[in-house]
């Protein structure tokens, strides 16, 4: 049996180390090379932070499988096990741009299933994190059930990439959607966004490509917070590929998929 609230406590005291780490990193220069195009970042912490992740990992728990965006854990083609889904830096154009703003991200799945959920705003030291079946937290205060939202009070994290014309969607959808909200906003870190919509900052987030690492942990919080995390037409979540992603407060889900998005 695997003991999940010893891997919790643990877990817990890992990220804390990785914030300090990442903290006293803002006094020296950074890293800092592109990938797939110019502004696709990755820094010499987001490789550290993931690499400390994955040492103490494999040391602890050597049957485990590892998938972290910089791709120094395992090349996992299966949720079979337990996978440890990791985002060393969500955020990293706000890392290298304003230091603050991203999060480390970790979510870990049993045979596909959400057990434990971790997002920590490494600047504003806010811990957020979630037990399937036992409820979510921030910094160890019990995150309160969210309440149904209609969505003219609702304030929803949406990314500029929506007013770009894209091959995956009709946008104008989302326009009529932006008009008939309280708000809109954008962070630039789905993590952070995911424990928003968790802590009621956000009643919803709505992204086009997330991938699994971006949304592990934020799923599990979401959920156990009482809200809602699927595809835009409200189906399940694929945790081995890129995703849509609609994450909503209760009442709002249904209502953004029926008179929005479909
Ligand atoms: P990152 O900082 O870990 O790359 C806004 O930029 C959000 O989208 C961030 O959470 C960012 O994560 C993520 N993101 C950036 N590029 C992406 C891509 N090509 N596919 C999916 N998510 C991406
Ligand atoms: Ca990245
Ligand atoms: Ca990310
Ligand atoms: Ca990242």
């Amino acid at each position: 049996m695997t003991n999940w609230t010893a891997i919790d406590e643990t877990v817990k005291r890992w990220i804390q180390e990785a914030g300090s780490l990442i903290r006293a990193s803002f006094h020296h220069a950074l890293s800092i090379q592109s990938k797939s195009n110019p502004n696709d970042l990755v820094t010499n912490m987001d490789k550290e932070t993931e690499r400390f992740f994955i040492d103490n990992i494999r040391k602890h728990y050597p049957d485990h499988f590892i998938l972290g965006e910089e791709g120094q854990g395992d090349n996992v083609q299966s949720l079979d096990g337990v996978v440890w889904i990791i985002d060393p830096i969500d955020g990293t154009i706000n890392f290298v741009h304003q230091q603050r703003n991203f999060a480390i991200s970790i979510g870990i799945y049993e045979n596909g299933k959400g057990v434990l959920g971790y997002i920590y705003d490494v600047v504003n030291g806010e811990l957020y994190h979630a037990r399937h079946g036992e409820g979510a937290w921030m910094n160890d205060v019990p995150l309160e059930k969210l309440k149904p939202v209609p969505v003219k009070k609702a304030i929803i994290g949406i990314s500029s990439t929506w007013l770009v014309s894209n091959r995956h969607f009709d946008q104008k959808k989302l326009v009529s959607l932006a008009k008939d909200v309280r708000g809109t906003r954008s962070y630039g870190s789905a993590a952070l966004e995911l424990a928003y919509v968790a802590s009621g900052r956000l009643s919803a987030y709505i992204t086009m490509r997330n991938a699994p690492w971006d949304i592990a942990g934020g799923k599990i919080i979401v959920e156990e917070a009482g809200g809602y995390v699927s595809t835009l037409d409200g189906s399940e979540l694929n945790m081995l590929t890129v995703n849509p992603v609609l994450a909503c407060a209760p009442g709002l889900h249904e209502q953004i998929v029926n008179d929005y998005l479909k």
